[in-house]
């Protein structure tokens, strides 16, 4: 790792007493690791740290216990603020323009793992290295630093990187991030341990269990199925989402559908807001692409999008299917180059 990158972020940290880590405004189990992990180094270095995020920690995420330290109001006032998992300013949208003011006022450093272009421009220091997960870029640091890591740590950084890469079998897993992997297990943190209270977490009620039927019968595919979509109602966002985020519950099941290469799941909002959710399959990295041609971003597989600009959902279900159509063109041709070079 750059070296004057990490005297800079050492530097940033010894003149700093009151710190706060930021997560954007869709916590998952990297941003939240990674906060938490931040959170106990920067207290073993006897700084004041605190953990804030704009929305509620997801239900999915409090087998975590830490989760509950998380605050969704900034402090009055702080020294240094370290962004993490992000680095695109339409993720911290639910900040107001003077909690805004506040950060871009001080300080900050911002890690992330994404490889969508930083739009957050403000920082004075950005680290981005290319690991699996924020929390392995944590763990680097940390280690290069000589920074003392908890248990409790330790296994925040185990969760970032189990997460991110669900379970080190997406195809951004590089030999580093198991070597990070393989020592955090040499250091004692069990998998296995944090499997069973993750896995505690995805008992569902009945109720949940109906529903996921209801959706599964309303998933639509296009393009002789490599295109699978589904739209979830705002009746359903307010029913549904405190106990499970909807799209999440069937997302696997259509990765399954024979011939698929994408997925889209449309969250639609009461005030206009369309929430779409990317997933494309191993061998075709597209998600980005996609997400991007909507105002979002993400990585090669597994992206995201927020939109203000349809009225009519079946108008972006259209242009997406339009979209993905190039998109695989795209794919194919590149990929006959590959097969039949001349
Ligand atoms: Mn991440």
């Amino acid at each position: 790792m750059d070296k004057t990158k990490l005297d800079k972020f050492k530097n940033l940290i010894d003149n700093a007493d009151k710190i706060v880590i930021i997560q954007a405004d869709n916590p998952d189990g990297d941003s939240l690791g990674s906060s938490i992990a931040l959170e106990q180094i920067l207290t073993n270095l006897g700084k004041d740290a605190y953990m804030y995020c704009s929305v509620d920690v997801p239900t999915y995420l409090r087998y975590i216990p830490a989760w509950s330290r998380v605050q969704k109001e900034l402090p009055h006032d702080f020294d240094l603020g370290i962004i993490v998992d992000t680095s695109t300013m339409t993720l911290l949208e639910n900040m107001d323009s003077m909690k805004m003011a506040q950060i871009k006022s001080t300080p900050s450093i911002m890690l992330d793992h994404h490889v969508s272009d930083a739009t957050i421009d403000f920082t004075s220091l950005y680290i981005n290295e290319g690991t699996v997960s924020t929390g392995e870029l944590i763990f680097d640091i940390a280690k290069h630093l000589g920074y003392e890591m908890n248990m409790e740590a330790k296994e925040a950084i185990m969760t970032t990187i189990l997460s991110d890469s669900l379970g080190l079998t997406t195809p951004n897993v590089k030999s580093s991030a198991i070597r990070v992997v393989a020592e955090l297990v040499d250091m004692g943190v069990s998998i296995s341990t944090l499997e069973d209270k993750r896995r505690e977490t995805y008992r569902k009620s009945l109720d949940l269990i109906h529903y996921k039927g209801r959706l599964l019968e309303r998933i639509e595919t296009f393009l002789d199925n490599q295109l699978a979509m589904v739209t979830i109602t705002y009746d359903e966002i307010i029913k549904f989402s405190p106990l499970y985020n909807p799209p999440m519950l069937i997302m696997e099941d259509m990765r399954l559908i024979e011939g698929n290469k994408i997925i889209v799941a449309l969250k639609t909002y009461n005030d206009g807001r369309i929430l779409g959710k990317v997933r494309s399959q191993n061998g075709c990295p597209i998600a980005e692409k996609l997400a991007s041609s909507f105002g979002g971003g993400g990585h090669d597989y597994s992206s995201g999008f927020k939109t203000y600009d349809y009225k009519d959902v079946n108008d972006l279900k259209r242009e997406i299917i339009s979209k993905t159509n190039e998109l695989l063109e795209e794919e194919r041709k590149k990929n006959e180059i590959i097969q039949y070079p001349n």
